[in-house]
This record gives C-alpha cells, structure tokens and sequence, in this order.
C-alpha cells in the first residue's frame, strides 16, 4: 500500500498540468490506499466540475466549509444537491459513497445518455423572459421532468422592466396558459427591482432549482437573492437576443434568508427520451379531468375522432400548444 497518497514525481506531473495523468494517479491511489483519510463524514455537493467535485462538509470540524475532492471510481455520478459519505485529505478529499436521492431533474444529452441536472431538489423555477421570447415546447419540457419526480414547478416571468407592448402580449399569453394549469406565476426584474422577495419567501426550507433558456436572467436574479453568490453574467447577443450559456454546470447555494438555491447552465433544448409514456402523461395535469373519457381506451390523443382531450382543446378548457408540445414530445420517447 502507498505510504503517500501522492509522491514527488506525481505532484510534478501534476503541477505540470497532464490531467490524463492526474486523473491515472489521483484514481489509482484512490482506489488502493486509505492513508492521509481522515474517517468518513456526511457532504453536500455543491458543483461537479468535471474532474474533481466541490463538496461543503455538513459535519464536525469541517462544517460549512468547501473541500475539493475526487470520487471512487464505485461511486454514482454526482450533481449539485447530491448527499455524499466523503473523507477529507489534502489536497484533495474522497467521495466513498451517494446517498440515496429524494429526486433527481434529468434531462438526456446528445450522446443519449441521461445526464442530472440537479439532485434532492424540492421545487424548481421555470424562468422566462420577454427577451429571449419563452418557449412553450421546453417550459412544458421542464415541467414534465418536474412533475416525473414530484418536484413542484413555479415560473418566474423576468425582465418584466423591457415590457413593450408588443413582447407583453405575447409573454401574458404564455403566463396565463401556464395559470390556467395551476402554475404560480411570479413576474420578476432585477433592475427595478421587482418580485424579488416573493421568490425569497418561497425559497425558504426548499432546495430550488432554477431552469430555463440561456439569458432569461438565472444567474442575475441568484446574484440579486444572494449577493455573496456572484454567479458570471453576460449579455445577450444583440444580432439574435439569444444567451451565450454563460452557466457551464449547476451549482447550489446557501441563501442567507433561507433554503439552498441551485443555478443551472441555459438549454435551448431539453430531451425528455429517459421518461416513459405514463411519466409523461403525469407532466400534463391538465389533461387529468379527460382521460378516460376518449372513445377509444388506447387513444393517443391525436385528431382521431371521439379524443375527449382534442374536445377540449376546441372548447379552451386545455391549451392546443400544451397538447402539440406532448405529442413533440411523446414521439421522441423510447419505446416503452
Ligand atoms: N433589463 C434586464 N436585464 C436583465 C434582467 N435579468 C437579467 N438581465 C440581463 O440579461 C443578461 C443575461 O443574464 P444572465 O443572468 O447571465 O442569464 P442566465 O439565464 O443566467 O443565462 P445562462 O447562464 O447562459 O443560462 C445579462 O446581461 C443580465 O444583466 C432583468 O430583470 N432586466
Ligand atoms: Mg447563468
Ligand atoms: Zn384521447
């Protein structure tokens, strides 16, 4: 067994920036030697950055403070939010186990893996802005991963200073689609400033996620809830009024006046293929009142005739867009 966890020549290829290496020596020390370990406490995740994991202690000495530390190679994938069994060394600590989570918010990458955006999370915010223009197809997105893990969904409608007649028509559109369902809608800025505390006052006890497309304002709007949180921020390109995914990974928060808030990078789009057919059904709420009313019993909801849910569309009792946007994304589903 190793007497160092690291020895000379090892920090030296180290300092010298091989991270291939540094990933060989790090793991395989890890793997092999418990020495320089101090024994096993309770951690919170507070980002992944890839390589190595910042976790804050949640115990004894090491209490509500943040240590860098990598993982073993039997340990889950870690987000921000997870609960891990870590053990503190220098200059890097070890992850030894993830506990069980309460909920996870996924999302499926390009390479078709199912990727975490956040862990435990209680409720998330859906922001939306009148620039960028929101959506409807990813907010149902979000609210459908929200809704597969019971986590409860609030929307926040930022910028509300750069209202003009035209934007506003369109966004208290989409606000009121979403109120219809049931969804608190909050109506936020962070120049005037404006909703501020409502969203801190829901905060509180919770661990919230916030969610949405690059340049909404996640991050503006965490810097004004918590100031020592100091989240980067730039402006939306002028030439398209897109963000430039200024967030690269989630990352949670303490907030002085209460609850753990997690930003998370913008998406321009959100796969839902990890869900299966009944998850996804349980994301339309509204859909609920008409389900066992379609002619047939294995309606797909579509224009066939005698679907109690395209009836209501005609009737405005449910939105078209929010059926469109299930059928958008029941296609994209794996065959379950
Ligand atoms: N006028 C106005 N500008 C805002 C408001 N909130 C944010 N902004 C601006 O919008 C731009 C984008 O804000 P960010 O906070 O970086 O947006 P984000 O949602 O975190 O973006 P990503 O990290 O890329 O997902 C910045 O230039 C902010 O200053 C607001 O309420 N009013
Ligand atoms: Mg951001
Ligand atoms: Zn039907």
């Amino acid at each position: 067994m190793n007497k160092k966890i690291l020895n000379k020549q090892q920090k030296r290829r180290i300092a010298q920036g091989n991270e291939v290496a540094r990933k060989n020596i790090i793991f395989n020390d890890l793997e092999s030697s418990t020495e320089g370990l101090e024994p096993e406490a309770t951690g919170l995740v507070i980002t992944n950055y890839g390589l190595h994991i910042l976790i804050e202690g949640l115990d004894g000495a090491h209490c509500g403070n943040h240590y860098r530390c990598y993982k073993r190679a039997n340990v889950p994938s870690l987000v921000a939010g997870d609960l891990v069994i870590w053990r503190h060394a220098n200059p890097f600590g070890v992850v030894v186990a993830r506990k069980n989570r309460s909920s996870k918010l996924a999302r499926v990458d390009i390479s078709g893996k199912t990727k975490s955006v956040a862990a435990n999370v209680s409720q998330i915010f859906v922001v939306i802005a009148c620039a960028p223009l929101p959506k409807p197809n990813l907010i149902d997105r979000y609210i459908v991963a929200a809704e597969a893990e019971k986590i409860v969904v609030r929307l926040v409608a930022n910028k509300m200073d750069l209202t003009n007649h035209k934007n506003l028509t369109y966004l208290e559109k989409v606000i009121s689609k979403y109120q219809h369902v049931g969804y608190p809608v909050i109506r936020s800025s962070v120049k005037i400033p404006l909703g501020i505390n409502l969203i801190k006052y829901h905060l509180r006890n919770e661990t919230s996620l916030f969610v949405g497309q690059s340049g909404v304002g996640k991050s503006s709007l965490l810097n004004l809830i918590e100031p020592t949180a100091n989240s980067p921020t730039r402006t939306l390109s002028i030439a398209n009024e897109q963000g430039s995914h200024t967030t690269t990974a989630s990352k949670l928060f303490r907030v002085s006046s209460g609850g753990n808030l997690i930003d998370s990078p913008g998406t321009h789009a959100f796969s839902l293929a990890h869900l299966d057919s009944r998850q996804l059904m349980q994301g339309f709420k509204d859909f609920h009142p008409f389900l066992g009313q379609c002619k047939f019993r294995d309606c797909i909801h579509d224009e066939q005739s005698g679907c109690a849910i395209v009836e209501a569309t005609k009737k405005n009792l449910v939105s078209a867009t929010r059926l469109k946007n299930y059928h958008h994304i029941r296609d994209e589903l794996k065959r379950t």
